[in-house]
């Protein structure tokens, strides 16, 4: 396939077989080889512990508002790429009801906000157990319920490739592209944004489908990825991508 540079100005692209999407710094994806069969939307921790009332983010007393944000843009998304045949997968982030594999560092951490009386990931909250596999607060939003057949991966860490079979099942399906959204930009998106990129995935985070607890912190995870010609990877606008599906 032979690569065709387009102006980031436009809104999308399609110059023979190549198709890109109008993304900063560079149009996406980096060769143009743009297909539902080499490309995933991965949707990340759309768990009602991030985003809920009641949630683990909720009760550590941020806004959940700046995380919701997201959950309409994902939806558009989400039903187009379905509907054009991508790959879609899902993950959660939580533990064994054992908490066999939580860090005793990271347990520790979550106890410490005032007022919480020490409640942090493993303990009883509103909504069950918090961050615990099975637990209702643990689980995926139902305005974003993962569809029979989409893998969902379940990891105990921020990163999405970190002790889980998420790397196997992409190659296995031949997947080149990754597409990026869900919360929180900052922590479990970016992480696996930079475990993707050095294992050599194509990568683009999509602005408005993704959400911080703190907006200086979404807008500096989004600068982030855009140094150095794009460090890892590029960042654009579901409406952007949107048109290149259309
Ligand atoms: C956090 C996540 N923020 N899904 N997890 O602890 O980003």
């Amino acid at each position: 396939m032979k690569p065709t540079v387009v102006s980031a100005a436009s809104d999308a692209s399609t110059l023979g077989e190549a198709r890109f999407v109008a993304a900063d710094p560079y149009p996406w994806p980096w060769n143009g080889d743009l297909r539902p069969q080499n490309t995933a939307l991965i949707v990340i921790d759309m768990q009602t512990d991030f985003c809920g009332r009641g949630g683990y983010i909720d009760l550590l007393g941020y806004d959940i508002s700046l995380t919701r944000a997201c959950i309409e843009p994902i939806r558009r998304l989400l039903g187009r790429m379905r509907s054009a045949g991508f790959q879609i997968i899902h993950t959660r982030e939580g533990h064994r009801p054992d908490l066999a594999d939580l860090p005793a560092n990271k347990r520790w951490r979550s106890r410490q906000t005032p007022g919480n009386l020490g409640v942090g990931i493993g303990d009883t909250g509103p909504l069950g157990r918090i961050l615990v596999r099975g637990e209702p607060g643990w689980d995926i939003i139902p305005e974003l319920a993962p569809l029979p057949g989409e893998p969902i991966i379940d990891k105990p860490g921020k990163g999405s490739f970190c002790a889980t079979d998420l790397d196997l099942i992409l190659r296995q399906r031949g997947i080149a592209n990754i597409i990026l959204t869900g919360i929180t930009t900052d922590v479990c998106v970016h992480t696996t944004m930079r475990e993707a990129n050095d294992r050599g995935y194509e990568c683009l985070l999509v602005e408005d489908c993704c959400g911080a607890t703190d907006p200086g912190n979404h807008t500096a995870a989004l600068k982030m990825v855009k140094m150095q010609n794009g460090v890892f990877g590029a960042v654009s606008t579901s409406d952007k991508l949107l048109a290149v599906l259309a």
